[in-house]
C-alpha cells in the first residue's frame, strides 16, 4: 500500500479537515481509532471527531466520568494524534435528557470535558442533534421560551468556563435541527444567541446533502453571524442507509467552498476499512478542492486501501457508488445493459453482447477473486462480503444474459434461467448495481402486461383488483 507522507495543508484548503466517528452503530476500537487517526494524518487531515452515538459515555450516560482505563485509552488518541498533526475534538451528546435550566447539569457537562482536558485535548463540542425539538423538562419550559434559548444559555455558561479552566479550548455546537436552507428561525436565533466565538455543525440543505456549496454557506453564515463547519454525512451508512455500501469518491461540493466555510468533518461509516475509500478521496478534496479530482483521487484511494486488490475492488466498487452523493450508481455496467436492450431492439445480437459479454466476465472473475482468493486486505473484504456476494449473483446473471442472447435462446429460455438471479438479487436487499441490473432482469423475466390489458384497463378505469375476480 502507498505509504504516504504528512502533507503540509495549501492556501486553498479548507482549514478544519477530519474525519468523525459518528455513526450508530457498533463503535470503532480504540486499536481502530489509532490506526484512523494515522491514516487521516498521512492524508493531510487534521481533526479527527470522536462522537460515536452509541458509546454509552457519551450521549446516554454522558454524565458518567470515565475509568482510569479509559482515560488511559484517550489519552493514546492524543499522542498519537500529536505524531499525526491530528487534533482531537472530544464531543458530547447531553441532549436526551440534559436540563437546560439547571445549573448541576452544565456542570456534569463541564466535569466530564475537563476530565478528558486533563489528557490534553482542546478542541470540545456539544452535540444537540436527534433530539426532540421541543423543551421537555417543565423548569426549562419555564425558564426558557425557545428549545434555541436554552442551548445557547448552556452553550455559553460552558464555553466561557471551558475557556477560563483550559487554555486554547475551543467549542462547536451541533443544533438540534442541523440541515436546511441555513437561514431557518430556529438557527438563526441559535446563532444569534450564540457567543460568536463558538462554532456550528451544519450538514447543508439535507441530512446527507447532494450537494455543499459557497451560496448555502453564505446563506448560513449571515443568518448565524458564523461560517459553517460541515458535518457531512458521507461516508455514512448507518440507519436507513444499511443497505448501501458507500465506496464512491467524494462529490458535489463546489471548488470555491473553502473561503465560505471553517472546514468539513465526514462523517464515517462502521465499517472501518471501506470508510477509508471515500475518506481519502475528500481529503484530497479538502486539501486542495480547486485540483480535486474525484476519479484519480478515487483510483489513489482503491491502491491505497485495497492494495494488491485494488483492479477486483474496484470493478466491485464501480457498482457499489449508490448515495446521496452518486449521479450513476453502475456507470460501466449501466452502459453495457443500455447497449444490449438496444441491440435486442433494433435486433443486432452482436451488439447487444458486443460489451456485456467481456464485462460480465471480468466483473465475475473479479468477484472470485475478492471471495476466495488470497486479499491484501482482508478486513476491507469481510467487512464488503455480503455486496461482494451480491456483486458475484449479478456478475453471473450477466454472464447468462450474454450467453442466452449470443445462443439465441434469451426469448425462450431467459425468463426460466434469469428468474432465480432476480429473486436472489432481491431477496438479499442490498444495493448494488442501482437500478439497471434489476430493471433489465425484471424486463425479461416478468411477463408483459398485453397492449389490449392496457386498454382495457384505461377504457374501463377499474381497480385492479376487481379486474382480477373477473
Ligand atoms: O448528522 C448528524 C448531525 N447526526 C446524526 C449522525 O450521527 C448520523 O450518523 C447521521 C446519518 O444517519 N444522521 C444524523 O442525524
Amino acid at each position: 500500500m502507498t505509504a504516504l507522507e504528512p502533507q503540509a495543508a495549501q492556501s486553498s484548503a479548507f482549514g478544519i479537515r477530519g474525519v468523525a466517528e459518528g455513526f450508530y452503530g457498533v463503535p470503532w476500537t480504540h486499536g481502530d481509532r489509532l490506526e484512523m487517526i494515522r491514516f487521516i494524518g498521512r492524508h493531510g487531515m487534521n481533526r479527527f471527531v470522536y462522537s460515536p452515538k452509541d458509546d454509552p459515555f457519551l450521549r446516554r450516560g454522558w454524565a458518567e466520568p470515565y475509568a482510569a482505563d479509559a482515560l488511559a485509552e484517550l489519552a493514546e488518541l492524543v499522542a498519537a494524534g500529536g505524531e499525526s498533526g491530528v487534533e482531537l475534538i472530544y464531543c458530547l451528546s447531553p441532549g436526551l435528557s440534559i436540563r437546560y435550566s439547571e445549573e448541576q447539569d452544565v456542570a456534569r457537562v463541564l466535569d466530564k470535558l475537563e476530565s478528558v482536558a486533563g489528557l490534553g485535548i482542546r478542541h470540545f463540542g456539544l452535540l444537540l442533534d436527534d433530539v426532540p425539538g421541543r423543551l421537555q423538562h417543565d423548569a426549562d419550559i419555564e425558564r426558557f421560551d425557545t428549545l434555541a434559548q436554552a442551548q445557547a444559555a448552556v452553550a455559553n455558561a460552558v464555553f466561557a468556563e471551558l475557556v477560563a479552566r483550559v487554555p486554547g479550548a475551543t467549542l462547536v455546537v451541533c443544533p438540534t435541527a442541523y440541515w436546511g436552507y441555513g437561514d431557518e428561525p430556529y438557527i438563526g436565533e441559535l446563532g444569534s444567541a450564540l457567543d460568536p466565538a463558538i462554532a456550528l455543525f451544519w450538514t447543508g440543505r439535507a441530512i446527507c446533502s447532494a450537494t455543499l456549496d459557497a451560496h448555502d454557506a453564505d446563506v448560513f453564515s449571515q443568518a448565524t453571524g458564523r461560517r459553517p463547519t460541515y458535518w457531512d454525512n458521507y461516508p455514512v451508512n448507518d440507519v436507513a442507509m444499511g443497505h448501501e455500501l458507500h465506496v464512491g469518491p467524494y462529490r458535489g461540493r463546489s471548488a470555491d467552498l473553502a473561503g465560505s466555510a471553517e472546514g468539513i468533518i465526514a462523517n464515517a461509516m462502521e465499517r472501518f476499512e471501506s470508510s477509508k475509500v471515500a475518506i481519502a478521496t475528500i481529503a484530497d478534496y479538502l486539501r486542495s478542492p480547486e485540483d480535486y479530482d474525484a476519479e484519480m483521487s478515487w483510483d489513489a484511494a482503491l491502491r491505497d486501501v485495497a492494495g494488491a486488490d485494488a483492479a477486483a475492488y474496484r470493478d466491485f466498487a464501480d457498482n457499489s457508488r449508490s448515495s446521496c452523493l452518486s449521479q450513476l450508481d453502475a456507470p460501466e455496467v449501466t452502459f453495457a445493459l443500455e447497449e444490449h436492450t438496444f441491440g435486442l431492439l433494433i435486433g443486432d445480437t452482436d451488439r447487444a453482447v458486443r460489451t456485456l459479454a467481456p464485462l460480465a466476465d471480468r466483473l465475475a472473475a473479479s468477484a472470485h477473486r475478492l471471495l476466495n482468493g488470497h486479499v491484501e486486505n482482508q478486513r476491507l473484504i469481510d467487512e464488503s462480503r455480503p455486496w461482494i456476494e451480491a456483486f458475484a449473483v449479478g456478475a453471473a446473471a450477466m454472464q447468462k444474459l450474454a450467453e442466452l442472447t449470443s445462443e439465441g435462446r434469451l426469448e425462450e429460455e431467459g425468463p426460466r434461467v434469469l428468474r432465480p438471479f432476480l429473486d436472489d438479487l432481491r431477496s438479499r436487499r442490498l444495493r448494488i448495481f442501482g437500478d439497471v441490473l434489476d430493471m433489465t432482469l425484471a424486463d425479461i423475466c416478468m411477463p408483459p402486461i398485453p397492449f389490449d390489458a392496457h386498454d382495457e384497463r384505461s377504457s374501463q378505469s377499474r381497480p385492479l383488483t376487481q379486474e382480477k375476480q373477473q
